[in-house]
Parts: C-alpha cells; structure tokens; sequence
C-alpha cells in the first residue's frame, strides 16, 4: 500500500502546467495511488484556474509569492500530512520528462534510498549554454564533496523523497531547497541516490538562473549558510587554520630570531603574528559555539520530526491508509535511523 503526491510548485505557470500534468504517470507499479499537488505560490495567471480544470487532486495556494524554497517545504508538509508514502517534486515548466516519476520511485519503493535525485544528461541538453554546463558540472562536484554525498546534478529539481525524508527534511535557506536537502541528508541518516532522468525542450527560460554571477552568488551564499550549519566544526577548524597557522609561523620565526640574539626591528612581525594568533583562536571558539548552537537545533529539528510524524499519523486531513500500514517508509526509517548528536 503506497500513496505517491507528485508536488508541482508553480508561480506563475498557466502556460505551462497542462502539459506537465499531462505527462505525469497516473499509474505506476508498486504504488496504489498517484495524485497531484499543485502549491500555488501567489501566481497573478490562471494558474489555479489551469490547474481546477485539469483536475489535479490538491491545491496548496501560499497566498503570496514567498520563493520556491518554501513553496517546497509546504509541499512536502501538506503531502506528508495527506498521507503520501512517496513525494515526488517536479518543475511546472515541463522541463523534466513526467515519465521518468517511475525510475525516480523505484530505489524509494525499492527501500534503496530516502532521497532520489533525477540527474539530467546535462551536456545533452542543447537549451544550457557553455557557461551554465561549465558551471553545473563543477558546482556539482563541489557539492557533493562538501556534503559528503556522490550527485553528478545536484541542481536538480525532479526528486522522490520517501516520507521519512520528507518528515526530516527542514529547508531555512531563502533561496534553493536542492543544495540545503544534500547537505542535511547525511546528516540525518538519509540515503541519497541518483537516476538518469530525461529532459524536455525548454518551454521558457529559466526564472531562476537569470545571469551566472547573480546564481553563482546564491548558490555560494546558500552553501555557505548549510556549511556552517551542519559542518560548524570543519567549517571553522579550516578558517580558524587559515589564520592560525600564519601567526604560528610568524611567532615560530620571532622566537628563532631571538633565541640568536637578534630580537631588535621584528617587533612588527611579532606584533602581526599575535594578532593572527589571537584570532585565529577566537575563529575556534566561534566554531565550538556554532557546534553547540547545531546540536540544538538537532534537538529541536528531532521534536518537529516528531511533530510531523504525529500528524501524519493522526490523518490530519484523511490519511488514505493507516500508518501502520504503510510499506516504504524508507531505509532511513527501517535502519531506526537516529541523527541526534
Ligand atoms: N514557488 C515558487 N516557484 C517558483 C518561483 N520561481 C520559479 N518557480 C518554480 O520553480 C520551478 C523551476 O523554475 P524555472 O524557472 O524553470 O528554473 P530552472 O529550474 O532553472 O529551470 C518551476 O516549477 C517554477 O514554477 C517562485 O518565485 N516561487
Ligand atoms: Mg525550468
């Protein structure tokens, strides 16, 4: 008995949103029902009345337009209290091919893994110009190595989270829930795998990825705030070094040179290489606050887990199957996956 919500955030995606849901599978093996959630994040279209004719099962309107991040964390809160054993995430403007839903649930269903990424072929894709392959490419690999996860797309928004990652799953930077979730999912005793996916000719340009230098911005900003959050300690360690060390050596140098007799004129140095041990330290201390503010928040990210868990369980609005009778809660789950600190 599996329940899949294939969320669909949109802003502003009349155009658009017929084909995607057109594209969607209505049924797949191993699920017993699919349905479609449409979060309407203030369009100023006819976005719900597009998606009201085509009969998608919910519409989570937001009201006004608060950003795909957190269109994305509503989505999964509403499909999680709706009773989906499977969420799948898909971009309004037809750009990943609906088919592939059933490659992204398999490992999901499969119980291989909390979170499944659908990787596009990214050098296929004759839409993306030199600069935007170059740069997918590379921010992938530094993703993946920062976080600790293997993703060869880690910008992708075509994803199946089971309900265990997507009751986890806690997104607070403003700007894209696909660099905050690999980040968190190690963390959390997630499992992450990646499946080919197909694309479609591109409908509209990207509202998202208007020019690199502003993308490039928000996407170091967001890996900046995540890294800190979830990696204080290595994150710190290595600025605190950077300033440590030189002072180190510096004092290392002042010393030789006074322990030879020859103290005089290396007062500056001296004077610098102090100040850069002094703060250098200060940078260690920094971390093991950050390190100790992270370990509430895992207290307090571990109580909201449960939060959700109980109104899942309670049926909010109706669960379609009982939670006891729910298969793919995800390896997460079945390990006893325990991330408190
Ligand atoms: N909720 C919300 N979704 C947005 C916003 N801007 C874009 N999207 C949605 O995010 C998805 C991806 O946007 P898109 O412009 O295609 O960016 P791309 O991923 O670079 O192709 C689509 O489903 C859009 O409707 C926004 O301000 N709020
Ligand atoms: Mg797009």
């Amino acid at each position: 008995m599996a329940k899949l919500i294939i969320q669909i955030p949109c802003y502003n995606e009349e155009e658009t949103l017929p084909q995607t849901v057109r594209d969607l599978p209505r049924d797949l093996p191993g699920v017993d029902r699919v349905e479609i959630l449409v979060i309407d994040d203030g369009s100023t279209d006819g976005t719900v009345a597009t998606a009201r004719a085509l009969g998608v099962d919910h519409i989570l309107p937001l009201g006004v337009n608060r950003g795909l991040a957190r269109a994305f964390s509503a989505g999964l809160d509403y499909a999680v209290r709706h009773g989906a054993d499977i969420i799948v995430n898909t971009d309004g403007d037809n750009q990943y091919c609906g088919s592939d839903v059933a490659r992204l649930v398999e490992p999901v269903l499969a119980g291989q893994a909390d979170i499944v990424i659908g990787a596009r072929t990214i050098e296929e894709i004759e839409d993306f110009s030199f600069a935007k392959k170059r740069l997918q490419r590379l921010g992938s690999r530094v993703v993946s190595a920062l976080a600790s996860v293997r993703v060869p797309d880690a910008t992708s928004g075509f994803r199946a989270m089971s309900r265990e990652a997507a009751s986890r799953l806690l997104v607070t930077t403003p700007f894209t829930y696909t660099l905050d979730t690999l980040f968190q999912a190690p963390a959390k005793g997630l499992l992450v795998r990646s499946v080919p996916v197909g694309t479609n000719p591109m409908t509209r340009p990207s509202r998202l990825f208007r020019n690199i230098p502003v993308y490039l911005w928000r996407s170091l900003d967001t890996i900046f705030r995540v890294f800190t959050v979830y990696k204080p300690i290595l994150f710190f360690s290595l600025l605190g070094t950077l300033i440590f060390l030189p002072g180190f050596v510096l004092g290392l140098r002042f010393l030789y040179f006074a322990l030879h007799g020859d103290s005089d004129g290396h007062v500056q140095s001296l004077i610098l290489a102090a100040v850069l041990l002094i703060a250098g330290f200060q940078v260690y201390l920094t971390g093991i606050l950050a390190h100790l503010s992270t370990t509430n928040r895992k207290i307090m990210e571990e109580m909201l887990y449960q939060l959700r868990r109980h109104s899942s369980a309670a049926g909010d609005a109706g669960a379609a199957t009982p939670p006891g009778d729910r298969s793919p809660a995800g390896p997460a789950a079945a390990r006893g996956a325990d991330p408190r600190p």
